[in-house]
């Protein structure tokens, strides 16, 4: 064999439900060696009693998207991807969100002009289709899945992102004539702007609030919804950051009779309840855990860890989706404190995904390294489209590792995050287990702390269609 460019030594290698003790060898940004012999190379790395596992891929992220009047993301294409690189993540598949108007090539466009040139990581656009207008329907849509943009997120909810059930049913058909996948943002659009509109008439507008305005309930109604247009169409489809038991129990019924339904769930619904948004005192401090769905309780907790558990979730990603708490000059952002329903929803998660779910799944043993690395790295590049080329340490996979410490201890803190937001929903949360280094396409990218990188190495990913 050639002079390989780097090996890798002694680590426990974690890949395609396997642990093994092994060397990789790496060669022009692949892994050309996997075995147990001392072979030469021009760097060689000492992995003993770490573990190596494939680069983190993350398929739910958000990255500056236009997000209403005042508001700007906390992350653009350069801090989002250091963030994510800082966490053990090689991929991240953001979203080309199409405004209502707009035509979808030119949203593709704009985004990527904005990601390119700025990518510390490899990077993946999904679509949002905000405006199924016939012309995206039955030009730009066929024509962009062609190209490689073979999944897309719809929304039940929101006044600028909303589909009517028509609208859903038309979409899935063209995702069924077109083999791509679809993501569904799973909330009923009319009872959440019932229940805001008589929150508000009774003076409930502290960020608590929030929570209550967009229950289980209107989550469980539109998962249930979502499903029966899927079926009537005969597609797969994906939903995304499911908060409890009664979303996860659709999708179980739906499992059971055979329907290919995908389910997706991240850390907010296993570190984070319904009294986060509560604050300390009543000056907004619960903002900082605004998402939608937002988090539940303890029982819904244990709720997403029996579907963590038994295999109910294909995919545990970050929805990182940053905002800040005082705008960029340390001022408040305009409006966001006279009622929940001007806060932004979303928290940023992009690096503290892998450590999260490290800590509290594999170091506490309630789910094994395999089950680990497939939830956050394996089953994402099967389901989008990226595997074998990502997801797995595999002869002829690119080289994107992470190795991590399984037994450094560490406490979440904002001020050691590389993202854009100034504060993070998971301070102080205990972490056993730490990404220590994180290697793309064979170059070593993050080291300790360090990065040792630019913002031209990430590279854009054109995908193939769902494997899972
Ligand atoms: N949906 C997301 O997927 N992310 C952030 C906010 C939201 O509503
Ligand atoms: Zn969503
Ligand atoms: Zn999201």
């Amino acid at each position: 064999m050639a002079e390989l460019d780097t090996i890798i030594e002694n680590g426990l290698v974690v890949s395609e439900n396997e642990t093994k003790k092994l060397n990789i060898g790496i060669k022009e940004q692949e892994i050309a060696y996997l075995g147990d012999e001392n072979l030469e190379a021009k760097t060689k790395i000492n992995a003993e009693n770490l573990f190596v596992l494939p680069g983190g891929v993350d398929p739910h992220v958000h990255v500056d998207q236009p997000s209403g009047p005042d508001v700007e993301m906390a992350d653009n294409f350069q801090s989002a991807t250091k963030s994510a690189a800082a966490g053990g993540n090689t991929t991240i598949i953001p979203f080309a969100m199409q405004v209502k108007g707009e035509s979808l090539r030119k949203c593709v466009e704009d985004y990527h002009k904005k990601a390119n040139g700025n990518l510390y990581v490899d990077t993946s656009f999904h679509l949002i289709i905000s405006d199924p207008t016939p012309q995206v329907l039955g030009q730009e849509l066929p024509a962009l899945s062609k190209d490689g943009y073979t999944s897309f997120k719809v929304f039940m909810t929101y006044d600028d992102l909303v589909l009517n059930d028509k609208e859903l049913l038309e979409v899935f058909e063209v995702a069924k004539q077109q083999k791509t996948l679809v993501m569904v943002h799973a909330e009923g659009y009319d009872a959440i702007k019932y229940l805001t509109k008589k929150l508000e008439d009774e003076g409930k507008t502290a960020p608590y609030y929030h929570e209550i305005s967009r229950p289980e309930i209107v989550e469980r109604e539109a998962t249930h919804r979502a499903i029966s247009h899927a079926q009537i169409i005969n597609i797969p489809i994906v939903i995304v950051h499911v908060s409890g038991s009664e979303a996860l129990n659709q999708i179980r019924w739906a499992k059971e009779k055979g329907l290919k339904v995908f389910a997706e769930t991240c850390p907010q619904y296993i570190c984070l309840t319904r009294d986060n948004l509560k604050g300390l005192n009543m000056d907004f401090e619960g903002a900082k855990y605004v998402c939608s769905p937002p988090p539940r309780d303890k029982q819904s907790q244990e709720a997403i860890w029996s579907g963590i558990i038994d295999g109910t979730f294909e995919l545990f990603s970050s929805d990182h989706s940053p905002f800040r708490f005082k705008d960029s000059k340390g001022k408040d952002r305009p409006g966001a404190r006279t009622s929940f329903r001007w806060v932004p929803n979303g928290i940023p998660g992009v690096e503290t995904r892998l450590p999260i779910l490290f800590s509290e799944g594999v170091s506490k043993n309630r789910i094994s390294i395999e089950r680990f690395v497939e939830l956050t790295s394996t089953n994402p590049a099967k389901m989008y489209g990226m595997y074998p080329k990502k997801g797995v340490i595999k002869i002829g996979s690119d080289a994107d590792l992470t190795i991590w410490d399984p037994n450094l201890k560490k406490t979440i803190k904002q001020e050691f995050l590389n993202h854009g937001s100034d504060y993070t929903p998971y301070e102080g949360l205990d972490i056993t287990g730490w990404p220590l280094q994180t290697w793309l396409r064979g170059k070593c990218i993050f080291n300790n702390g360090t990065f040792s990188t630019t913002k031209n190495n990430g590279e854009y990913i054109n995908r193939d269609y769902c494997s899972l």
